[in-house]
Protein backbone atom coordinates (compact mmCIF):
# COMPACT_ATOMS: atom_id res chain seq x y z
CA UNK A 1 0.00 0.00 0.00
CA UNK A 2 1.23 3.65 -0.81
CA UNK A 3 3.05 4.94 1.98
CA UNK A 4 1.83 2.25 4.24
CA UNK A 5 4.80 3.43 6.84
CA UNK A 6 2.91 6.73 7.06
CA UNK A 7 -0.38 5.68 8.59
CA UNK A 8 0.92 3.72 11.73
CA UNK A 9 3.86 5.81 12.41
CA UNK A 10 1.52 9.54 12.05
CA UNK A 11 -1.03 7.30 13.89
CA UNK A 12 1.55 6.62 16.92
CA UNK A 13 3.08 10.44 16.71
CA UNK A 14 -0.67 11.34 16.97
CA UNK A 15 -1.59 9.20 19.45
CA UNK A 16 0.57 11.76 21.63
CA UNK A 17 -1.73 14.58 21.38
CA UNK A 18 -4.77 12.18 22.87
CA UNK A 19 -6.15 14.04 25.94
CA UNK A 20 -4.53 17.34 24.81
CA UNK A 21 -6.73 20.23 24.45
CA UNK A 22 -4.02 23.07 23.49
CA UNK A 23 -1.15 22.21 20.84
CA UNK A 24 2.22 23.16 21.19
CA UNK A 25 4.66 24.34 18.11
CA UNK A 26 6.59 21.34 19.31
CA UNK A 27 3.95 19.05 18.99
CA UNK A 28 3.76 20.30 15.46
CA UNK A 29 6.89 19.60 14.41
CA UNK A 30 6.89 16.25 15.36
CA UNK A 31 3.47 15.48 13.40
CA UNK A 32 5.13 17.29 10.51
CA UNK A 33 8.87 15.89 10.67
CA UNK A 34 6.88 12.09 10.91
CA UNK A 35 4.61 13.11 7.82
CA UNK A 36 8.02 14.42 6.19
CA UNK A 37 10.02 11.19 6.97
CA UNK A 38 7.59 8.90 5.71
CA UNK A 39 6.87 10.87 1.96
CA UNK A 40 10.49 11.21 1.39
CA UNK A 41 11.28 7.56 2.03
CA UNK A 42 7.86 6.74 0.07
CA UNK A 43 9.74 8.92 -2.79
CA UNK A 44 7.67 11.85 -2.75
CA UNK A 45 9.57 14.61 -4.26
CA UNK A 46 11.34 16.97 -1.75
CA UNK A 47 9.29 20.43 -3.35
CA UNK A 48 5.97 18.35 -2.74
CA UNK A 49 6.86 17.88 0.82
CA UNK A 50 8.32 20.49 1.61
CA UNK A 51 5.20 22.14 0.27
CA UNK A 52 2.57 19.68 2.22
CA UNK A 53 4.59 20.19 5.77
CA UNK A 54 4.39 24.21 5.24
CA UNK A 55 0.79 24.62 5.02
CA UNK A 56 0.26 21.89 7.77
CA UNK A 57 1.94 23.35 10.17
CA UNK A 58 0.72 26.85 9.37
CA UNK A 59 -2.88 25.60 9.49
CA UNK A 60 -2.25 23.75 12.55
CA UNK A 61 -0.94 26.72 14.62
CA UNK A 62 -3.12 29.32 13.22
CA UNK A 63 -6.68 27.50 13.09
CA UNK A 64 -8.78 27.31 16.22
CA UNK A 65 -9.71 24.03 16.64
CA UNK A 66 -13.44 24.12 16.48
CA UNK A 67 -15.67 23.28 20.06
CA UNK A 68 -15.61 20.32 21.10
CA UNK A 69 -12.86 19.11 18.82
CA UNK A 70 -9.93 17.54 20.62
CA UNK A 71 -6.04 18.49 19.25
CA UNK A 72 -5.20 15.62 18.14
CA UNK A 73 -8.64 15.13 16.23
CA UNK A 74 -7.87 18.79 15.12
CA UNK A 75 -4.22 17.93 13.34
CA UNK A 76 -5.42 15.15 11.84
CA UNK A 77 -8.43 16.40 10.13
CA UNK A 78 -5.79 19.25 8.65
CA UNK A 79 -3.64 16.14 8.14
CA UNK A 80 -6.38 14.46 5.93
CA UNK A 81 -7.53 17.84 4.40
CA UNK A 82 -4.38 18.82 3.06
CA UNK A 83 -3.07 15.22 1.90
CA UNK A 84 -6.42 15.01 -0.05
CA UNK A 85 -5.70 18.21 -1.26
CA UNK A 86 -2.16 16.70 -2.32
CA UNK A 87 -3.30 13.67 -4.54
CA UNK A 88 -6.09 15.90 -6.01
CA UNK A 89 -9.77 14.70 -7.20
CA UNK A 90 -10.44 11.66 -9.01
CA UNK A 91 -9.93 11.88 -13.00
CA UNK A 92 -13.42 12.43 -14.33
CA UNK A 93 -14.54 9.04 -15.93
CA UNK A 94 -18.36 9.86 -17.12
CA UNK A 95 -20.30 6.06 -17.56
CA UNK A 96 -20.77 7.24 -21.49
CA UNK A 97 -18.87 6.27 -24.90
CA UNK A 98 -15.31 7.26 -24.95
CA UNK A 99 -12.17 6.24 -25.83
CA UNK A 100 -9.06 5.59 -23.55
CA UNK A 101 -5.91 5.63 -24.78
CA UNK A 102 -3.08 3.76 -22.08
CA UNK A 103 0.21 4.56 -22.22
CA UNK A 104 3.56 3.68 -20.16
CA UNK A 105 6.68 2.49 -19.60
CA UNK A 106 7.85 -1.31 -19.93
CA UNK A 107 5.96 -3.52 -17.49
CA UNK A 108 4.18 -0.54 -15.79
CA UNK A 109 0.87 -2.69 -16.51
CA UNK A 110 -0.61 -1.30 -19.44
CA UNK A 111 -2.36 -4.05 -20.72
CA UNK A 112 -3.24 -5.53 -17.67
CA UNK A 113 -5.35 -2.20 -16.66
CA UNK A 114 -6.78 -2.58 -19.93
CA UNK A 115 -7.96 -5.80 -19.02
CA UNK A 116 -8.82 -4.50 -15.35
CA UNK A 117 -10.62 -1.02 -16.46
CA UNK A 118 -12.53 -2.97 -19.33
CA UNK A 119 -13.80 -5.40 -16.47
CA UNK A 120 -14.86 -2.66 -14.10
CA UNK A 121 -16.86 -0.93 -17.20
CA UNK A 122 -18.44 -3.72 -17.65
CA UNK A 123 -19.42 -4.40 -14.51
CA UNK A 124 -21.19 -0.40 -14.77
CA UNK A 125 -23.16 -2.07 -17.48
CA UNK A 126 -21.21 -0.91 -20.72
CA UNK A 127 -19.77 -2.89 -23.51
CA UNK A 128 -15.91 -2.30 -23.84
CA UNK A 129 -13.59 -3.69 -26.23
CA UNK A 130 -9.74 -3.48 -25.65
CA UNK A 131 -7.67 -2.83 -28.96
CA UNK A 132 -3.79 -4.05 -28.80
CA UNK A 133 -1.54 -2.17 -30.84
CA UNK A 134 1.57 -3.48 -29.37
CA UNK A 135 3.39 -4.72 -32.01
CA UNK A 136 6.77 -4.41 -29.91
CA UNK A 137 6.73 -7.44 -27.48
CA UNK A 138 6.87 -10.78 -28.74
CA UNK A 139 3.18 -12.49 -27.06
CA UNK A 140 1.84 -8.96 -26.56
CA UNK A 141 -0.90 -10.35 -28.70
CA UNK A 142 -1.60 -13.51 -27.04
CA UNK A 143 -1.41 -11.70 -23.33
CA UNK A 144 -4.21 -9.23 -24.31
CA UNK A 145 -6.22 -11.44 -25.65
CA UNK A 146 -6.09 -13.98 -22.89
CA UNK A 147 -6.70 -11.20 -20.26
CA UNK A 148 -9.78 -9.75 -22.60
CA UNK A 149 -11.04 -13.26 -22.38
CA UNK A 150 -11.14 -13.42 -18.25
CA UNK A 151 -11.91 -9.95 -18.29
CA UNK A 152 -15.57 -11.23 -20.68
CA UNK A 153 -14.88 -8.72 -23.29
CA UNK A 154 -14.57 -7.42 -26.82
CA UNK A 155 -11.09 -7.48 -27.94
CA UNK A 156 -8.76 -6.86 -31.39
CA UNK A 157 -5.77 -7.40 -32.51
CA UNK A 158 -3.71 -8.60 -35.73
CA UNK A 159 -0.67 -10.66 -34.72
CA UNK A 160 0.50 -10.68 -38.96
CA UNK A 161 -0.02 -6.84 -38.66
CA UNK A 162 3.22 -5.12 -37.85
CA UNK A 163 1.90 -1.54 -37.78
CA UNK A 164 0.51 -0.22 -35.10
CA UNK A 165 -1.03 3.01 -36.43
CA UNK A 166 -3.12 0.54 -38.46
CA UNK A 167 -4.33 -1.95 -35.72
CA UNK A 168 -5.41 1.21 -33.97
CA UNK A 169 -7.76 2.90 -36.72
CA UNK A 170 -8.87 -0.87 -37.93
CA UNK A 171 -9.65 -1.99 -34.28
CA UNK A 172 -11.77 0.46 -33.78
CA UNK A 173 -13.67 0.60 -36.64
CA UNK A 174 -14.28 -3.24 -36.26
CA UNK A 175 -15.20 -2.79 -32.47
CA UNK A 176 -17.62 0.03 -33.48
CA UNK A 177 -20.76 -1.09 -31.41
CA UNK A 178 -18.62 -1.23 -27.88
CA UNK A 179 -19.33 1.98 -25.74
CA UNK A 180 -15.86 1.92 -24.60
CA UNK A 181 -12.77 1.51 -26.38
CA UNK A 182 -9.62 1.12 -24.60
CA UNK A 183 -6.40 1.04 -27.08
CA UNK A 184 -3.41 -0.03 -25.44
CA UNK A 185 0.09 0.42 -26.65
CA UNK A 186 3.56 -0.82 -26.58
CA UNK A 187 5.76 0.25 -23.99
CA UNK A 188 8.55 2.18 -24.11
CA UNK A 189 11.57 4.45 -22.71
CA UNK A 190 10.31 7.59 -22.50
CA UNK A 191 13.22 8.63 -24.01
CA UNK A 192 13.46 6.41 -27.05
CA UNK A 193 12.23 8.80 -30.25
CA UNK A 194 10.62 5.84 -32.49
CA UNK A 195 8.25 4.74 -29.80
CA UNK A 196 7.55 8.48 -28.85
CA UNK A 197 6.02 8.88 -32.42
CA UNK A 198 4.55 6.08 -32.37
CA UNK A 199 1.87 6.76 -29.73
CA UNK A 200 1.95 9.70 -31.11
CA UNK A 201 0.45 8.67 -34.60
CA UNK A 202 -1.42 6.19 -32.53
CA UNK A 203 -3.12 8.99 -30.30
CA UNK A 204 -3.65 10.91 -33.54
CA UNK A 205 -5.73 8.48 -35.44
CA UNK A 206 -7.69 6.78 -32.04
CA UNK A 207 -8.50 10.20 -31.06
CA UNK A 208 -9.11 9.52 -27.59
CA UNK A 209 -11.39 10.93 -24.99
CA UNK A 210 -8.94 10.14 -22.21
CA UNK A 211 -5.12 9.61 -22.18
CA UNK A 212 -4.18 7.65 -18.93
CA UNK A 213 -0.42 6.93 -17.53
CA UNK A 214 -0.09 3.74 -16.27
CA UNK A 215 2.51 4.00 -13.77
CA UNK A 216 4.14 1.13 -11.88
CA UNK A 217 3.35 2.20 -7.80
CA UNK A 218 7.61 0.87 -7.21
CA UNK A 219 8.67 4.34 -9.49
CA UNK A 220 10.63 6.32 -7.74
CA UNK A 221 12.24 9.75 -8.10
CA UNK A 222 12.58 8.92 -12.41
CA UNK A 223 8.52 9.33 -12.36
CA UNK A 224 8.96 13.04 -12.73
CA UNK A 225 10.55 13.17 -15.93
CA UNK A 226 8.88 10.54 -17.79
CA UNK A 227 5.76 11.91 -16.30
CA UNK A 228 6.59 15.41 -18.01
CA UNK A 229 7.83 13.62 -21.41
CA UNK A 230 4.84 11.45 -21.63
CA UNK A 231 2.26 14.83 -21.11
CA UNK A 232 4.24 16.47 -23.87
CA UNK A 233 4.15 14.12 -26.12
CA UNK A 234 0.20 13.36 -25.76
CA UNK A 235 -0.92 15.31 -22.76
CA UNK A 236 -2.32 12.90 -19.66
CA UNK A 237 -5.85 13.48 -18.25
CA UNK A 238 -4.93 10.81 -15.63
CA UNK A 239 -2.73 8.09 -14.43
CA UNK A 240 -3.72 4.17 -13.19
CA UNK A 241 -1.30 3.02 -10.17
CA UNK A 242 -0.85 -0.46 -10.50
CA UNK A 243 1.08 -2.95 -8.52
CA UNK A 244 -0.19 -1.31 -4.85
CA UNK A 245 -0.74 -4.78 -3.93
CA UNK A 246 3.10 -4.78 -3.85
CA UNK A 247 5.74 -3.53 -1.10
CA UNK A 248 6.27 -0.28 -3.40
CA UNK A 249 6.03 2.93 -1.89
CA UNK A 250 4.06 4.54 -4.64
CA UNK A 251 5.15 8.68 -3.72
CA UNK A 252 6.93 8.84 -7.21
CA UNK A 253 3.15 8.14 -9.10
CA UNK A 254 2.25 10.91 -6.25
CA UNK A 255 5.06 13.51 -8.03
CA UNK A 256 4.33 12.54 -11.24
CA UNK A 257 0.18 13.28 -11.13
CA UNK A 258 1.41 16.69 -9.90
CA UNK A 259 3.71 17.22 -12.31
CA UNK A 260 2.29 16.58 -14.92
CA UNK A 261 -1.34 18.36 -13.69
CA UNK A 262 -3.42 15.52 -13.76
CA UNK A 263 -5.18 13.21 -11.24
CA UNK A 264 -5.51 9.74 -10.35
CA UNK A 265 -8.06 7.35 -12.12
CA UNK A 266 -7.42 4.03 -11.29
CA UNK A 267 -5.59 1.40 -8.16
CA UNK A 268 -4.46 -1.64 -9.51
CA UNK A 269 -4.30 -4.45 -6.58
CA UNK A 270 -3.59 -7.50 -7.82
CA UNK A 271 -2.71 -9.35 -11.01
CA UNK A 272 -6.64 -10.46 -11.92
CA UNK A 273 -8.73 -8.62 -13.56
CA UNK A 274 -11.27 -8.10 -10.38
CA UNK A 275 -8.03 -6.43 -8.65
CA UNK A 276 -9.38 -2.77 -9.64
CA UNK A 277 -10.00 0.31 -7.86
CA UNK A 278 -11.52 3.50 -8.99
CA UNK A 279 -9.19 6.08 -7.46
CA UNK A 280 -10.93 8.03 -4.22
CA UNK A 281 -9.12 10.79 -2.63
CA UNK A 282 -10.64 10.80 0.49
CA UNK A 283 -11.28 7.04 1.30
CA UNK A 284 -7.83 6.74 -0.32
CA UNK A 285 -6.15 9.24 2.44
CA UNK A 286 -8.73 7.81 5.15
CA UNK A 287 -7.17 4.20 4.75
CA UNK A 288 -3.73 5.45 4.49
CA UNK A 289 -4.52 7.62 7.95
CA UNK A 290 -5.96 4.38 9.02
CA UNK A 291 -9.67 5.13 9.58
CA UNK A 292 -10.73 3.26 7.19
CA UNK A 293 -12.66 3.16 3.93
CA UNK A 294 -16.30 1.98 4.36
CA UNK A 295 -17.38 3.17 1.03
CA UNK A 296 -14.80 1.02 -1.02
CA UNK A 297 -15.65 -2.05 1.86
CA UNK A 298 -19.73 -1.51 1.34
CA UNK A 299 -18.98 -1.75 -2.49
CA UNK A 300 -17.11 -4.76 -2.52
CA UNK A 301 -19.49 -6.47 0.06
CA UNK A 302 -22.28 -5.48 -2.43
CA UNK A 303 -20.62 -7.04 -5.22
CA UNK A 304 -19.54 -10.14 -3.76
CA UNK A 305 -23.19 -11.00 -2.38
CA UNK A 306 -24.37 -10.10 -6.18
CA UNK A 307 -22.29 -12.21 -7.67
CA UNK A 308 -23.24 -15.18 -5.08
CA UNK A 309 -26.64 -14.25 -5.63
CA UNK A 310 -26.79 -14.40 -9.60
CA UNK A 311 -25.27 -17.90 -8.92
CA UNK A 312 -28.13 -18.88 -7.04
CA UNK A 313 -31.22 -17.15 -8.44
CA UNK A 314 -33.60 -18.39 -5.76
CA UNK A 315 -31.51 -16.56 -2.57
CA UNK A 316 -32.32 -13.37 -1.55
CA UNK A 317 -29.84 -11.97 0.92
CA UNK A 318 -32.45 -10.05 3.36
CA UNK A 319 -34.28 -13.50 4.04
CA UNK A 320 -31.16 -14.20 5.88
CA UNK A 321 -32.00 -11.02 7.89
CA UNK A 322 -35.66 -11.96 8.74
CA UNK A 323 -35.59 -15.86 9.07
CA UNK A 324 -32.96 -18.49 10.67
CA UNK A 325 -29.34 -18.40 9.73
CA UNK A 326 -28.58 -21.43 8.54
CA UNK A 327 -25.61 -23.31 7.80
CA UNK A 328 -26.49 -22.49 4.11
CA UNK A 329 -26.46 -18.87 4.50
CA UNK A 330 -23.24 -19.15 6.36
CA UNK A 331 -21.17 -21.05 3.44
CA UNK A 332 -22.77 -18.15 1.00
CA UNK A 333 -21.03 -15.77 2.99
CA UNK A 334 -17.83 -17.61 3.32
CA UNK A 335 -18.22 -17.70 -0.37
CA UNK A 336 -18.99 -14.46 -0.94
CA UNK A 337 -15.99 -13.23 1.21
CA UNK A 338 -13.36 -15.10 -0.27
CA UNK A 339 -15.00 -12.95 -3.64
CA UNK A 340 -14.43 -10.01 -1.66
CA UNK A 341 -10.42 -10.63 -2.00
CA UNK A 342 -7.79 -11.48 0.16
CA UNK A 343 -8.89 -11.53 3.79
CA UNK A 344 -6.38 -8.52 5.18
CA UNK A 345 -6.82 -6.37 2.41
CA UNK A 346 -10.82 -6.59 3.26
CA UNK A 347 -9.60 -5.89 6.78
CA UNK A 348 -7.73 -3.04 6.10
CA UNK A 349 -10.49 -0.84 4.92
CA UNK A 350 -12.56 -1.24 8.00
CA UNK A 351 -12.37 1.52 10.52
CA UNK A 352 -10.01 0.52 13.57
CA UNK A 353 -9.25 -2.61 11.87
CA UNK A 354 -6.83 -1.47 9.16
CA UNK A 355 -2.87 -0.33 10.56
CA UNK A 356 -2.92 -0.92 14.22
CA UNK A 357 -4.93 -3.74 14.84
CA UNK A 358 -3.44 -5.83 11.86
CA UNK A 359 -0.15 -4.90 12.98
CA UNK A 360 -0.63 -7.18 16.03
CA UNK A 361 -2.00 -10.40 14.59
CA UNK A 362 0.92 -12.72 13.54
CA UNK A 363 1.69 -12.24 10.26
CA UNK A 364 -0.08 -15.87 9.10
CA UNK A 365 -3.25 -15.23 11.10
CA UNK A 366 -4.68 -14.23 7.27
CA UNK A 367 -3.21 -17.35 5.85
CA UNK A 368 -4.60 -19.89 8.69
CA UNK A 369 -8.25 -18.46 8.46
CA UNK A 370 -8.38 -18.41 5.13
CA UNK A 371 -7.39 -22.32 5.53
CA UNK A 372 -10.16 -22.60 8.01
CA UNK A 373 -12.97 -21.26 5.97
CA UNK A 374 -11.50 -24.08 3.10
CA UNK A 375 -11.65 -27.08 5.63
CA UNK A 376 -15.35 -25.16 6.75
CA UNK A 377 -16.80 -25.94 3.61
CA UNK A 378 -15.30 -29.35 3.24
CA UNK A 379 -17.21 -30.09 6.66
CA UNK A 380 -20.19 -28.46 4.99
CA UNK A 381 -20.43 -31.00 2.07
CA UNK A 382 -20.30 -34.25 3.96
CA UNK A 383 -23.48 -32.83 5.75
CA UNK A 384 -26.98 -33.11 4.57
CA UNK A 385 -29.51 -31.04 3.66
CA UNK A 386 -31.52 -31.16 6.85
CA UNK A 387 -28.49 -30.92 9.02
CA UNK A 388 -27.67 -27.77 6.83
CA UNK A 389 -30.82 -26.05 6.90
CA UNK A 390 -31.38 -27.42 10.91
CA UNK A 391 -27.71 -27.53 12.51
CA UNK A 392 -29.11 -27.50 15.54
CA UNK A 393 -30.17 -30.97 14.97
CA UNK A 394 -26.79 -31.93 14.80
CA UNK A 395 -25.76 -34.21 17.80
CA UNK A 396 -22.76 -36.69 18.94
CA UNK A 397 -23.08 -39.54 16.54
CA UNK A 398 -23.66 -36.75 13.18
CA UNK A 399 -20.53 -35.13 14.23
CA UNK A 400 -18.65 -38.47 14.04
CA UNK A 401 -20.11 -39.25 10.56
CA UNK A 402 -19.30 -35.52 9.55
CA UNK A 403 -15.66 -35.73 10.67
CA UNK A 404 -15.29 -39.13 8.97
CA UNK A 405 -17.11 -38.23 5.62
CA UNK A 406 -15.58 -35.11 5.10
CA UNK A 407 -11.73 -36.34 6.76
CA UNK A 408 -11.20 -33.83 8.80
CA UNK A 409 -11.55 -34.97 12.68
CA UNK A 410 -14.58 -33.88 15.50
CA UNK A 411 -12.77 -30.36 16.57
CA UNK A 412 -13.53 -29.11 13.30
CA UNK A 413 -16.82 -29.49 12.83
CA UNK A 414 -17.76 -28.97 16.49
CA UNK A 415 -15.74 -25.39 15.55
CA UNK A 416 -17.59 -24.75 12.70
CA UNK A 417 -20.94 -25.55 14.72
CA UNK A 418 -19.46 -23.22 17.26
CA UNK A 419 -18.81 -20.24 14.66
CA UNK A 420 -22.03 -20.53 12.95
CA UNK A 421 -23.48 -19.95 17.01
CA UNK A 422 -21.66 -16.46 17.14
CA UNK A 423 -22.44 -15.93 13.49
CA UNK A 424 -25.87 -16.54 14.31
CA UNK A 425 -26.12 -14.59 17.00
CA UNK A 426 -24.79 -11.05 14.99
CA UNK A 427 -27.05 -11.77 12.51
CA UNK A 428 -29.53 -11.89 14.95
CA UNK A 429 -28.40 -7.75 15.90
CA UNK A 430 -29.37 -7.21 12.88
CA UNK A 431 -33.05 -8.70 12.26
CA UNK A 432 -35.59 -6.18 12.70
CA UNK A 433 -33.72 -3.43 10.55
CA UNK A 434 -36.66 -3.29 8.42
CA UNK A 435 -35.67 -3.42 5.00
CA UNK A 436 -31.96 -4.54 6.45
CA UNK A 437 -29.86 -3.88 3.52
CA UNK A 438 -26.06 -3.66 3.18
CA UNK A 439 -25.64 0.45 3.29
CA UNK A 440 -27.69 -0.31 6.94
CA UNK A 441 -25.41 -2.94 8.09
CA UNK A 442 -22.25 -1.05 7.11
CA UNK A 443 -23.17 1.95 9.23
CA UNK A 444 -23.75 0.04 11.99
CA UNK A 445 -20.45 -1.26 11.99
CA UNK A 446 -19.00 1.98 11.50
CA UNK A 447 -21.07 3.47 14.71
CA UNK A 448 -19.38 0.25 16.50
CA UNK A 449 -16.33 1.64 15.45
CA UNK A 450 -15.22 -1.39 13.61
CA UNK A 451 -12.66 -4.07 16.05
CA UNK A 452 -13.29 -7.60 17.03
CA UNK A 453 -16.89 -7.54 15.60
CA UNK A 454 -16.21 -4.99 12.90
CA UNK A 455 -17.54 -7.36 9.86
CA UNK A 456 -20.65 -8.81 11.48
CA UNK A 457 -22.03 -11.72 10.26
CA UNK A 458 -18.61 -11.93 7.57
CA UNK A 459 -16.53 -12.11 10.67
CA UNK A 460 -18.53 -14.06 13.05
CA UNK A 461 -19.42 -11.49 15.18
CA UNK A 462 -17.00 -10.56 18.30
CA UNK A 463 -15.03 -14.25 17.27
CA UNK A 464 -12.43 -12.13 15.02
CA UNK A 465 -12.17 -12.91 10.90
CA UNK A 466 -12.25 -16.58 10.20
N1 LIG B 1 0.81 -7.73 -8.28
C1 LIG B 1 0.42 -7.01 -9.32
N2 LIG B 1 0.94 -7.27 -10.52
C2 LIG B 1 0.54 -6.52 -11.55
C3 LIG B 1 -0.40 -5.47 -11.41
N3 LIG B 1 -0.59 -4.92 -12.63
C4 LIG B 1 0.21 -5.59 -13.48
N4 LIG B 1 0.89 -6.57 -12.85
C5 LIG B 1 1.89 -7.50 -13.40
O1 LIG B 1 2.95 -6.76 -13.94
C6 LIG B 1 3.46 -7.41 -15.08
C7 LIG B 1 3.48 -6.44 -16.27
O2 LIG B 1 2.14 -6.10 -16.57
P1 LIG B 1 1.66 -5.78 -18.05
O3 LIG B 1 0.22 -5.46 -17.97
O4 LIG B 1 2.07 -6.84 -18.98
O5 LIG B 1 2.49 -4.47 -18.31
P2 LIG B 1 2.60 -3.65 -19.67
O6 LIG B 1 2.74 -2.23 -19.31
O7 LIG B 1 1.51 -4.03 -20.60
O8 LIG B 1 3.98 -4.20 -20.22
P3 LIG B 1 4.57 -3.99 -21.72
O9 LIG B 1 3.45 -4.33 -22.65
O10 LIG B 1 5.71 -4.92 -21.81
O11 LIG B 1 5.00 -2.59 -21.79
C8 LIG B 1 2.60 -8.61 -15.32
O12 LIG B 1 3.26 -9.74 -14.79
C9 LIG B 1 1.34 -8.33 -14.52
O13 LIG B 1 0.73 -9.49 -14.07
C10 LIG B 1 -0.93 -5.20 -10.10
O14 LIG B 1 -1.73 -4.31 -9.86
N5 LIG B 1 -0.47 -6.00 -9.10
MG1 LIG C 1 1.53 -4.62 -22.57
Amino acid sequence: MVLDDLGSSLRGTLDKLQGKSRISEEDVEEVVKEIQRSLLQADVDVSLVMELSDSIKERALEEEPPGGTTARDHVLSIVYEEMVDLVGDSTELPLEEQTILLAGLQGSGKTTSAAKMAYWFSKKGLRPAIIQTDTFRPGAYDQAKQMAGRAEVEFYGDPDEDDPVKIAREGLEATEDADVHIVDTAGRHALEEDLIDEIEEIDHVADPDRRLLVLDAAIGQGAKDQAREFDDTIGIDGVVITKLDGTAKGGGALTAVNETDSTIAFLGTGETVQDIERFEPSGFISRLLGMGDLKQLTERVERAMQETQEEEEDWDPEDMLKGEFTLKDMRRQMEAMNKMGPLDQVMDMIPGMGGGLMDQLPDDAMDVTQDRMRHFEVVMDSMTEDELENPRSIGASQVRRIAKGSGTDEETVRELLEQHKMMSRTMKQFQGMGDGDMQRMMKKMQNKGGGGGGLGGFGGGGGGPF
